[in-house]
């Protein structure tokens, strides 16, 4: 993709639920550690150099963010770095409850991953959200200058750019969505009044970015249904703007991932893992999630082994699961089904030379991760729905010796794009069970042949084009206004 050619002329404000690094308070001071995630490098590489940055260089990335500290603890000290000056924003333990735990993670996380069945509609989880809404709003409304560009981040914050575009409706606003925006049906579920202000909500955007097309289409079809706006292909007419809606799907740090294979550490961590496993390594690697489809995920690897004896004792199974709101029962619940599942499957199957699954419930180091991603055959990804998942687009790019079967699920964004994988469909244990066979069966020069057009794709569009991609919308569709205004 061409770079894009005119500079932004402002400040770039983000605002995500999360701040770009964990403020650590030590006595008199605070030290704060920079997440090392896709947005905050996406986001640096529109700084980073001169020649091609998309906004001014001379000034910091201001971002808007939940604090996880006190406004007392932080009362006068300093929250930037060379890169980011941080805006924290304080919610009572209260509000966030009902704010992100209840509107955000049991109602919208749940429908948008088709699980409906799991949402709790409660009156008061939609004023806490709106309130907390407000409260991002308020702190962007302390900073903005005319000129400035905010770029809204995800589910949790799907009211702001509307209130944003009501009190400073000349700045450019951009709202990025991570997770699947679930089809009409789905999107209904949620209470008149619900739908209406986040459909508008979004709407306060000039470009509302999702990662599929299909996921487009939902957006664009619940706003015709619920606001009976019509749109004309990506872009929908309101009575004195123009917004688009379009896909962007998310990416990855193709050269980091590309280069990790050489990194001595990461070698050593590969050797390791292979010296300690059976001559065909299968791996997965998600948080604890009901989307994640780690049940089916256990059912279609036992479907496997019932299926296909003549691979026993020659399999090994590495399955991380990384802890993750294990305090809610129905969490709980989950976890405990895992552990069981694993141990009957461990029981039934293995013997004193053979352990068929290694599960280990923690997160990995970095380094650790790529000697696993780097010495499997198989990356086995099965979630029942997910936005995109990036997983499967860093152990793609990590396979420098283009060797390796990506197995993934038809419900992740990312299948979209990767069409070389084995696509399977999670519900279908002998779905799994059969790709498991012929990914073991390929040959080496198929193998390869599929890789490289897999990571061709990713290195084309990076986590760095992601994000230049976003703003050269950005700023055609501002362009276009120009040209609408004089017609
Ligand atoms: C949302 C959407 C969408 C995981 N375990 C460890 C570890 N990780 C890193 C991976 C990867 C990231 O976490 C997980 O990426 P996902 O894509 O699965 O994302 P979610 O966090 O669920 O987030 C998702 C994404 O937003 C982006 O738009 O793709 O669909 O749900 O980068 O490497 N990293 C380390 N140890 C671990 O144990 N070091």
């Amino acid at each position: 993709m061409e770079k894009i050619k005119q500079k932004e002329s402002g400040r770039l404000i983000i605002v995500a639920y999360r701040l770009p690094f964990k403020i650590v308070r030590e006595q008199d001071a605070v030290q704060l550690f920079q997440n090392s995630g896709g947005l905050v490098s996406a986001v640096l590489s529109l700084v980073a150099d001169k020649e091609s940055a998309v906004f001014d260089t001379t000034e910091k990335i201001q971002w808007v963010g939940f604090s996880e500290n006190s406004r007392e603890e932080l009362k006068g000290q300093s929250l930037a770095n060379e890169s980011f000056q941080a805006h924290p924003v304080f919610i009572a333990p209260e509000l966030n409850e009902h704010y992100y735990e209840g509107f955000c993670n049991n109602l919208i996380w749940p429908l948008c991953h088709y699980f409906p069945s799991l949402a709790r509609f409660d009156d008061v989880y939609f004023e806490a959200y709106q309130a907390a809404n407000q409260l991002f709003f308020e702190k962007v409304a302390e900073i903005i200058q005319p000129g400035d560009t905010v770029w809204v981040q995800d589910y949790q914050l799907m009211l702001l750019p509307g209130m944003i575009r009501e009190q400073f409706p000349d700045n450019k606003i951009g709202f990025f969505f991570h997770i699947p925006f679930p089809s009409f049906e789905i999107f209904r579920l949620l209470p008149v009044t619900w739908r209406k202000a986040i459909l508008n909500g979004i709407l306060g955007a000039d470009v509302a970015g999702f990662h599929t097309n299909d996921y487009v289409e939902y957006f664009l079809k619940a706003v015709r249904m619920v606001l009976g706006h019509g749109n004309k292909l990506h872009y929908v007419n309101l009575s004195n703007r123009i917004v688009k809606a379009d896909s962007f799907p998310i990416s990855i740090d193709y050269n980091k991932f590309n280069n990790a294979f050489d990194d001595p550490e990461v070698a050593e961590a590969r050797s390791e893992v292979r010296a300690s496993l059976k001559e065909k390594i299968i791996f997965s690697v998600d948080r604890l999630d009901y989307s994640k489809g780690i049940i089916h995920r256990l059912r279609g690897y036992q479907r496997f082994l019932e299926t296909y004896p003549e691979w026993h004792e020659k399999v090994s199974f590495m399955m991380v699961v990384v802890p993750s709101r294990d305090t809610i029962e129905q969490y709980q619940q989950m976890k405990s089904e895992i552990d069981q599942t694993v141990g009957r499957i461990n029981a039934d199957f293995g013997n004193i030379y053979w352990q068929p699954i290694i599960y280990q419930y923690r997160s990995m180091p970095y380094n650790e991760m790529l000697g696993m991603y780097t010495a499997s055959d198989v990356a086995l990804i099965t979630p029942v729905r997910d936005g995109m998942n990036l997983v499967c687009k860093e152990f793609v790019a990590s396979r420098k010796d283009r060797k390796g079967v990506l197995i993934l699920s038809e419900m992740a964004g990312a299948a979209a794009e990767l069409g070389e994988a084995l696509i399977i469909n999670p519900l279908d244990r002998q779905d799994i069970a059969d790709a498991i066979k012929r990914a073991f069966e390929m040959p080496g020069d198929e193998q390869t042949k599929r890789m490289d057009a897999m990571r061709e794709r990713i290195r084309a569009y990076d986590v760095f084009t992601w994000t230049n991609d976003f703003f050269t919308q950005m700023t055609m569709l501002e362009q276009e206004h120009e040209r609408l205004r004089q017609v």
